[in-house]
């Protein structure tokens, strides 16, 4: 089913907010007080407004009007624009699916959109029609994007025009509704959409359902992560409340929206507190250097980049940017410019944090995060940041750094050191000891969807989450050792299940046996390096196996390197002993 053309149809000559007529304004002034309450909630948690305190953040759209809230390659987009077009959207969603606002749990909408404003009317209109918002990324193959779909089980997938010819023979494929939403700016936005339908959008919104994110876990495919609207809620204002985000700000946005650093620290942060995202199609380090320097309006004062980006930023930099005069006047924009350069989705290299701060006068600020938990762990907006460290808790967060004693009956825990933002204690003779990073808080993920087995084995008998990190406190902060398992892999930010690699390369026709592991790397933080007995009579280039491979996985996991052997060394129990292959061929 494709409503391409009829969706926005209604949308045209539109009039302007404040002239609405009899029946809209009555709907949208509805909401403008459901707004107001929600806004006085988050300075007042009084039991009173309590209920609209986890309210998702376009509740908080028409208080900001005709603010620009986002602009990207079509133009700007102010709040009252996103606001409209996404209740248009949400009734044709409301339309196709009955009316998911009854459904427990509510129905799955799956959305694939350039990184522009459709991305947010997506995500805002599954939002008011009650829905849980699946993203989907664009540059994942088909087969990946049907496993999410089928995996969600996704009662609709609404695309942008542009990925309509991607995702309609899978929709139709596992009979999944389907809707397209033009590119922008296709038609501009009229009030006629609101009439007729009542809009308030009163829900229990506390435990209910918000966004499925897909992530690589050790074993099996990726798991989706639900949060609750009340989790998103947590995420988000804790970044608020300790980053001092306010509607001055103006934040350049380069991730991919499929992960919580680009959609929440990144996007849901400034729409929250009605500042400004510009937001690019795609990561570009000229374009990036251009928005630095530029004197044009609206002037960027945040950004946010995986240790990946800033080292891609000092590569551009060094063969662009460091003539004499020009290198001053870098560093002098930077300084005058910004308030705020974040890093974080995987550990910042020292000399990436040197580098950048000889080189822009800022001292990256770290922190720590993860899908299931949001942001835990940041360095201080105001005072010192300790290169290497990830700081301390963010507010509303408990972490603790335990070592697991297994037992026969579930396992219990030893607690070296436990923390909140007031403080870490650590345990009286446990000084300086690694262990094990867990969390609990409000930001924690209520479940793995549909997973009550691998939900339950991610949490500690006492409830803390287990982020498989290994973390120590020392000198007053926390410090991020690395993964547990070494078949994680974080590559460009990017979670890599090496498991989930290797099956994907069994299934090619000249592989017999296969190892991945991630290979230590100065600019991708580690590559996917792939260690591979052919079989007798087979060759393959990586050049062949990359082409291979971008029909099967995402390329982020795509191995960057091959290593062909005769074979594999295992042990007597026929285990790889991965450790010792990343020693034999990584030396270094
Ligand atoms: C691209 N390539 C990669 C990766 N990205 N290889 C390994 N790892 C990657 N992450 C490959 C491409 O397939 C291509 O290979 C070559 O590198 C150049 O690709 P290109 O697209 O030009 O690279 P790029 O545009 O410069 O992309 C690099 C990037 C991107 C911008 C750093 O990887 C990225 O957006 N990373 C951010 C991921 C992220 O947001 N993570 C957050 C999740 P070939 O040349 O062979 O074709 S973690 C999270 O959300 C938690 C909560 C947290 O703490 O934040
Ligand atoms: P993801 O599961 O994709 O959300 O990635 C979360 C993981 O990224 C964490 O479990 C850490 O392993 C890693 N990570 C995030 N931020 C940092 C950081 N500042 N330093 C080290 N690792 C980090």
């Amino acid at each position: 089913m494709i409503y391409s053309s009829t969706l926005f149809k209604p949308l045209f000559h539109c009039k302007k907010w404040g002239k609405m007529t009899g029946g809209c304004r009555l709907i949208l002034s509805t909401v403008r007080f459901h707004c107001l309450r929600t806004l006085s909630c988050s300075f007042n948690t009084s039991v009173a407004c309590r209920a609209q305190a986890y309210a998702p953040v376009f509740y908080k759209a028409p208080a900001y009007g005709d603010r620009t809230a986002l602009v990207d390659q079509h133009g700007h987009h102010s709040y009252q624009d996103l606001y409209l077009r996404s209740i248009a959207l949400s009734k044709a969603i409301t339309r196709l699916l009955g009316n998911p606002r009854n459904d427990v749990p509510p129905k799955r909408v799956s959305f694939i959109c350039p990184n522009d404003a459709s991305y947010v009317v997506c995500q805002w209109a599954a939002w008011m029609s009650g829905a849980i918002a699946v993203p989907l990324f664009r540059n994942h193959p088909s087969v990946e994007l049907e496993y999410i779909l089928k995996d969600s089980q996704s009662a609709l997938v609404v695309s942008e025009a542009k990925y309509t010819d991607c995702i309609t023979p899978l929709a139709e494929k596992l009979g999944i509704a389907n809707i397209t939403v033009p590119s922008f700016p296709q038609h501009s936005i009229t009030e006629q959409m609101i009439h007729s339908e009542d809009h308030h959008f009163d829900l229990d919104w506390k435990e209910r359902g918000a966004m499925i994110i897909y992530t690589s876990g050790t074993t099996g495919r990726p798991k989706g992560v639900l949060s609750t609207h009340q989790n998103l809620n947590a995420m988000v204002t804790a970044l608020v409340d300790e980053w001092l985000w306010t509607k001055s700000d103006c934040i350049l946005h380069v991730l991919p929206l499929h992960h919580v650093h680009g959609v929440v620290n990144k996007l849901l942060c400034p729409l929250w507190v009605g500042a400004t995202c510009v937001m690019l199609p795609e990561f570009s380090p000229k374009e990036v250097w251009e928005y630095f320097l530029s004197m044009d309006s609206p002037a960027i004062n945040v950004f946010m980049a995986v240790p990946t980006i800033y080292s891609k930023l000092i590569d551009y930099y060094e063969s662009h940017l460091t003539k004499p005069g020009v290198k001053d006047f870098v560093k002098a924009m930077c300084k005058q410019k910004f308030r705020l350069m974040v890093s974080g989705s995987s550990a910042l290299p020292v000399p990436i944090l040197e580098r950048w701060r000889e080189i822009t006068g800022h001292i990256l600020l770290e922190r720590y995060g993860m899908t299931e938990i949001g942001m835990a762990l940041t360095n201080p907006l105001n005072g010192p940041r300790v290169p290497g460290s990830v700081g301390n808790p963010l507010p509303g967060v408990h972490v603790r750094i335990a070592t697991e004693i297994p037992q026969k009956e579930g396992s219990s825990y030893t607690v070296l050191a436990q923390g909140n933002a007031t403080g870490t204690e650590v345990s009286e003779g446990f000084e300086d000891r690694e262990g094990e990073l867990q969390v609990k808080g409000p930001a924690v993920f209520k479940e793995y969807w549909n997973k009550p087995q691998e939900t339950k084995e991610a949490f500690t008998p006492d409830g803390w989450f287990r982020t498989g990190d290994t973390a120590v406190y020392k000198d007053n902060c926390y410090w991020i050792l690395g993964r547990t398992s070494v078949d994680i892999i974080k590559s460009g930010g990017y979670k890599i299940s090496a498991l989930e690699v290797e099956r994907h390369l069994l299934a090619h026709p000249s592989i017999t046996d296969v190892a991945v592991i991630g290979a230590p790397d100065a600019t991708w933080g580690q590559r996917v390096s792939a260690i591979v007995k052919l079989r007798e009579g087979h060759t393959l280039s990586l050049r062949e196996l990359k082409e291979w491979g971008r029909a099967v996985m995402a390329s982020y996991c795509i191995p960057a390197e091959l290593i062909r052997v005769e074979d594999i060394p295992r042990n007597q129990m026929g285990k790889i002993n991965k450790k010792q292959l990343l020693a034999l061929f990584y030396p270094q």
